[in-house]
Parts: structure tokens; sequence; C-alpha cells
């Protein structure tokens, strides 16, 4: 036992080591007695290597750097108004307002695990009011510093409780979790599912993957809106991944950043989520509020534990307040407090759905005016994943050195992988992109 956990803290150093670029414990202590032996005019941080900048927010500060009046950033997964703004929703604002009014409000510490009320209502959004793992409190509800934070406290829950702390993460899947879960404790593994030829779903090779991989097991799944690739299951294909992954006892743990997003309805877009809970099993959930309520800096996300019982979600909170107290103490009061106002008011949640509708509908008809000017230009390839990818993203198909001419040649920046945020997209923008697109794609083609 006492075997295990030394080579599991062996495994977290060498993961730290290799992601803070730190060439190699004996090396950096043989450079550091020499700074000191010399005494020299260098800085104690002389060996600091220059990390690279990060794959998706590192698309900002190249297009933040650009001068070019015409560039476009379609990094990173933040919405846009038709005039390319930044967009506060209404009911935000109202919310705000209704909070500043509030005399008895002030800036005390929240307790460890947040604000209770948002936590409460954060679990029935996404389980559904009638939730019978909510009335018999089988679900452990911290609040989080959006998804990331819930994903790192989960990851780091687990590597301490969990007798199996691997996980298996789709291919492709958000960047950030290949650094998220190594780094909290957790060794991860791919599972086959998305499929480049058909630009779809490989249902069969996820499958096969899942029937593959230990009991016991942890399963990443995205809850809806996939990241990258914009590929759901179906329901029927839920349907299957769920009966394999009960069937091996393995552990879901549901990443949800895009609630509302994918169809517009925050019930459809918990459908994974709640077949998954209504058979009685167990399952960890992260939720944000950065895109669905626009919080994106404010840092408002929940982890959801569901348990068999009632005693045991009691244990798993009080135990989740170990990870918490040590990493930041407790989170901030305000974001929280604007999704509880959204949440708990009956006016303003009718109103934020009605918003949430809005702004999935204009990244819909992004993808139609998309789909159209690259059929108007004669563009070579087949197009319609544009149209029937979910969620915020398009996986283009473009390859790195096609996204690179975009780059350099029409100042459009995203990620390196062709994902481009169909959020930051308007009107008047689509035919620059289709311009952009249709010269990467017949220039890589001349050049076969
Ligand atoms: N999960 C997924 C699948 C996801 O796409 C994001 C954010 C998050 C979690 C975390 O979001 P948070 O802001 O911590 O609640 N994705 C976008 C932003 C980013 O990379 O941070 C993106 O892919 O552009």
């Amino acid at each position: 036992m006492a075997g295990t956990f030394m080579s599991a803290q062996v495994r977290r150093i060498a993961t730290l080591a290799a992601h803070f670029r730190v060439p190699s414990v004996a090396a950096t202590g043989e450079r550091r007695l020499q700074a000191f032996a010399t005494m020299a005019n260098t800085s104690v941080f002389e060996n600091v290597q220059q990390a690279p900048e990060d794959p998706i927010l590192g698309v900002t500060v190249a297009y933040n750097k650009d001068p070019s009046p015409s560039k476009l950033n379609l990094g990173v997964g933040a919405y846009r108004t038709e005039e390319g703004k930044p967009l506060v929703l209404d009911v935000v604002k109202r919310a705000e307002q209704q909070l500043v009014a509030e005399k008895s409000r002030n800036k005390e510490y929240q307790a460890i695990t947040g604000n209770q009320q948002f936590n409460k209502l954060s679990a029935r959004l996404i389980l559904g009011p009638d939730s019978p793992a909510i009335a018999k409190n089988c679900v452990a509800t911290v609040q989080a510093l959006s998804g990331t934070g819930a994903l790192r406290i989960g990851a780091e829950f687990l590597a301490a409780h969990y007798a199996k702390p691997q996980i298996f993460l789709p291919m492709p899947t958000w960047g950030n979790h290949n650094k998220i879960f190594p780094l909290g404790g957790v060794s991860q593994k791919p599972y086959r599912y998305y499929d480049p030829k058909t630009r779809g779903l490989d249902y069969e090779g996820m499958l096969e993957d899942l029937k593959a991989a230990p009991d016991g097991a942890v399963i990443l799944l995205h809850a809806c809106a996939h990241n990258p690739t914009g590929v759901d299951p179906t329901e029927e294909q839920w349907e299957g991944i769920r009966k394999v992954i009960r069937s091996k006892n393995q552990l879901p743990f549901f990443d949800c950043a895009y609630q509302g997003f994918a169809s517009g309805s925050l019930d459809k877009d918990a459908y994974a989520v709640r077949s998954f809970v209504a058979d009685g099993g167990e399952c960890l959930i992260s939720q944000s509020f950065a895109k669905n309520m626009g919080l994106y800096g404010e840092r408002v996300g929940a982890l959801n534990i569901v348990c068999r019982s009632a005693p045991v979600a009691s244990r798993v909170d009080s135990q989740l307040k170990l990870v918490i107290r040590p990493m930041y103490s407790s989170p901030p009061v305000h974001g929280a407090a604007i999704a509880a106002a959204i949440l708990e008011d009956g006016n303003l949640f009718k109103n934020w759905t009605v918003e949430l509708k809005g702004m999935a509908d204009r990244i819909i008809s992004m993808r139609h005016q998309l789909y159209d000017a690259l059929q108007e230009r004669g563009t070579p390839g087949d197009w319609d994943h544009v149209l029937k990818q979910i969620g915020m993203f398009t996986f283009t198909g473009l390859n790195k050195s096609q996204v690179e001419f975009m780059t350099r040649e029409y100042h459009i920046y995203m990620t390196s992988d062709g994902r481009i945020s169909m959020a930051g997209l308007s009107s008047r923008t689509v035919p620059h992109l289709a311009d952009a697109m249709h010269a990467a794609v017949v220039g890589a083609k001349s050049k076969v």
C-alpha cells in the first residue's frame, strides 16, 4: 500500500516536472549549486525555461498583438454579438443591480464549499427539478472556480479516494483535460471518439475501447456539444454507452460546459447526464456557467458527485472541503451570487432561457451563412459538417498548415487543430472567413 502511494507520488512529481518544463531534478540541482557557488549576478530563477503559450488562450495573445484592422479571433470559445463585441446578458445586469441594492449583502468569506443556495440550484439545473438523487440527498455539490476548477477538484478527490484513479478521455478532447487530470494525480488514457473520415462519431470504436478499459476506470464524457469536434452521440447511442459503462462498473465523469448552448434547451442538453443518474449509479459532473450565462471571467461553476446514499454523499462533501481549503480556501462571492439570483427567480430564469436560446440560434445561423458562403465560392470538399456539428465550435478539418496560412494571409486566428469558434463570427465577418478557407483549401490542393 505504502509502495503504491510512493510510486503515485513519484509519478506525480514526474508529471509536474514535465508540465513546468523542469529539465531534471539532478540537472537543476547541480546548476543551482553552481549559481550559489559563483555568487554571480544571476537570478536564482536563471534556469527557468520559457514555457509555450497555451494552445487555446495563446491564440488570443497572438490576436491581440496583430495590428491588422481585419483580424478575427475564432480561437477561444467566447460568445460575440453581431457587432463582434463581448456580451453581458441582460439578466446578468439585472441580477447584479438587485445584488448591489441589497443592503444586507457583505463581502465575508464564504463557506469552503461556497454559496449553498447556488450549489442547490446548480445541481437542480443539471439533474432536473424532480431528481430523486437530489430528493434523497445523494448529491454532494461544491461551488468551484468555473468548469476548470470543478474538474481539478474532481481529479484531486479521485486521486485521494478512488481505488482506480485512471481516466479515459475521448480522442480528441478539450486540450486542458490532458493537463488537469495528470496534474491532479489521475493518470489518463484515450478512447476512440471522432472519426475524421465520416467527421462523425466512431461509435463502434468508442464502445470497443470502453469495453477494453478496466472495470472501475473513470470515463470522461462531454455532456453535450463535444469540444472540439461538435459531434455528440444520439440518444440511442448514449443508451448503448451507458450500458457498457454500467456493465463494467466504470465511473462516468461528465464535463458540462455548454448546457443550453447545444440545442438552445437546458433540459435537452442535460439528457445524457440525467439518463446516467436515472439508473441509480454514481457519477461526477462538472458544471460551468462561463458560456451559458456569459460569466467567463467571474469563474462560476460547480462539481457534483452523485452517490448511492446520503451518508456517503455527506462524507464525500466533508472530504471535498479538505481538497479545497489548502488550494484556495473558499470560492469568490460575486459570480455565484449572480447565478443563484438568476436560477432562483422565476422571471429572471425565464428571461435567461430566452437570451440563451438567442445565442444558440445566432450560432446556428452562422453555420448556415458559412456553409452558403463556401458553396457560393465552390470551395472544394464536403462542408455538410459545418451545418451538422453541435455547439460553439466547427471542427473544420483544416490542417495545421492551412490554419497557419489563414492566420498569416487573412489575420484569422484559430486553434491549430482547425477548430473555429462559430460564436466569434458575425454576418459581416463570414465572407472574410469563407475567402480565407477557400484560399487555404485551394492552395493546399494545388501543392499536392
Ligand atoms: N470543459 C470544456 C469541454 C471546455 O470547453 C471548457 C472551456 C471548460 C471545461 C472550462 O471552462 P471554464 O471557463 O473553466 O468554465 N473551453 C473554452 C475556453 C478555454 O479553453 O478555457 C475553449 O475551449 O475555448
